[in-house]
């Protein structure tokens, strides 16, 4: 096993990934900024490291800086959590240069799933169902038209480079079509610096339901479904999907473990789908550990970053697909430093922090009573995740935990989860990767 583990982030998921080194005897190294002096990850760490000051450019997205305070400590190995490093080929193929182990996929892989177009074709060729579209790029007004025709109305252009919903087009019709690429193609160069576009079938009202892989195309380890968003930012997520039976769990999850064992993939995955009368299409694959990670952890009583390093230092699993099942059922609210109606980022000191307890209640978070939430990063504070062995008792036991759960001094998300803790809609599991904003353009 390792003996050092730098990691590569702040706030909740550096303490994620301090706990599970902890646990195995590992040794930690935090880094962090000017601004995150008196964060929770800089005062669990064994030893920190100053690595520039609060932009993160900077700091948290500094190479350079990064890789010198691994050298200076003698860290045999960087975990980059989620954001920032975490799915930046060029910093896994410097450390792969420097002897370094990177806490993920090769370079090789992050490389080809950044890029959709790439990620698309490779995972079509091992069997993954995508959603029907151009078979690569297009650019000529006239070959989309054909493939338009073909594929039929609507349909969506998306950035090859792109990801998080950003520079994409809906065409309702041929007579939408040449401005729809044209205004895709200049809102991809100028925010991607590449004007590479796709076309695909639009899906009207699906869900998101990602699958979780890990490892050596051995392991899945089933479902969430992360349909309740708002502008592309998941707000809550479950496991397993409300819509989803045994038979259909399994047969996702192991097209996704064969793909990614043919693949040589190795490390956390995530194959993302959308889902919609009762098929599964392919939208792009994440090569990190996810925000939403612990409710699979939940289910499976698997631990994922400990899964990680086992697999990083070549051990492998801990576990066989045999071993795995799935028990009862998680929730996860995020908990964001922002107003619960207008969504404006609300740093500034935490004047008093209850956070809940008791059986099945988790919260991941590195703030504390006193904590100053500086206003220069994700505004992401903390995760609620509740456990239960059937949906309604997790949703009553989420009731139960989001009433003791206090935060004072800022505005959080709180709020909105109690309110959408007695819809009826989100009760029975009814929604869509629409519903959210629906819901809230109807109460403003
Ligand atoms: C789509 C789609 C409908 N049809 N693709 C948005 C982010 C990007 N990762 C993929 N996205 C979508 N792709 C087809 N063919 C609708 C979305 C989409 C979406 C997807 C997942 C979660 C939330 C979303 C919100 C709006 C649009």
């Amino acid at each position: 096993m390792f003996k050092k583990v730098l990691i590569a982030n702040r706030g909740e998921i550096a303490l994620r990934i301090l706990r599970a080194c902890k646990e195995l005897g590992i040794g930690t190294v935090a880094v962090h900024s000017t601004a995150d002096e008196a964060a929770m990850h800089v005062r669990l760490a064994d030893e920190s490291v100053c690595i520039g000051p609060p932009a993160s450019n900077e700091s948290y997205l500094n190479i350079h800086q990064i890789v010198a305070a691994c050298e200076i400590t003698g860290a045999d190995a960087i975990h980059p959590g989620y954001g920032f490093l975490s799915e930046n080929a060029k910093f896994a193929e410097i450390l792969e240069a420097h002897g370094i182990t990177f806490i993920g996929p090769s370079s090789a892989h992050i490389r080809i799933m950044g890029d959709k177009i790439e990620a698309k074709k490779t995972v079509k060729q091992l069997g993954i169902p995508v959603v029907p579209g151009s078979d690569g790029a297009v650019s000529d007004p006239r070959e989309a038209k054909r493939i338009a025709d073909k594929i039929g109305y609507p349909v969506i252009i998306k950035a090859a480079s792109g990801g998080g919903g950003r520079g994409m087009k809906v065409a309702n019709s041929a007579s939408d079509l040449a401005e729809a690429l044209g205004s895709a193609r200049k809102e991809a160069g100028a925010a991607f610096g590449d004007d590479v576009v796709y076309i695909e079938k639009y899906l009207s009202k699906p869900r998101h339901i990602e699958v979780q892989v890990m490892g050596n195309g051995k392991g899945y380890l089933g479902e969430r479904d992360c349909s309740l968003q708002r502008r592309h930012q998941k707000v809550l997520e479950e496991a397993t999907s409300p819509v989803l039976d045994d038979e259909q769990r399994e047969n996702i999850g192991m097209v996704c473990a064969k793909a990614i064992g043919d693949m040589g993939y190795s490390g956390a995955g995530t194959v993302e789908f959308l889902y919609e009368d009762g098929e599964f299409y392919f939208i792009e694959m994440n090569t990190r550990l996810q925000v939403e990670h612990p409710v699979t952890e939940m289910i499976t009583r698997i631990d994922l970053v400990n899964e990680q390093l086992h697999v990083a230092t070549g051990e492998g699993l801990s576990f066989t697909q045999e071993e795995v099942s799935f028990m009862g059922h998680a929730i996860e609210c995020r908990i964001n430093a922002e107003n619960a109606h207008t969504f404006v980022p609300s740093p500034g000191c935490i004047s008093y922090y209850h956070p809940p307890g008791g059986l099945g209640v988790r919260v991941d978070s590195g703030v504390y009573q006193g904590y100053q939430i500086p206003p220069y990063y994700d505004s992401l504070i903390g995760k609620l995740i509740v456990h239960g062995r059937t949906r309604p008792e997790c949703l009553m036991r989420l009731r139960r935990a989001l009433d003791e759960f206090v935060v004072d001094g800022i505005d959080t998300t709180l709020p909105l989860f109690r309110e959408l803790m007695t819809e009826d809609d989100i009760i029975k599991g009814d929604y869509n990767i629409h519903w959210l904003e629906k819901y809230l353009a109807n109460k403003s």
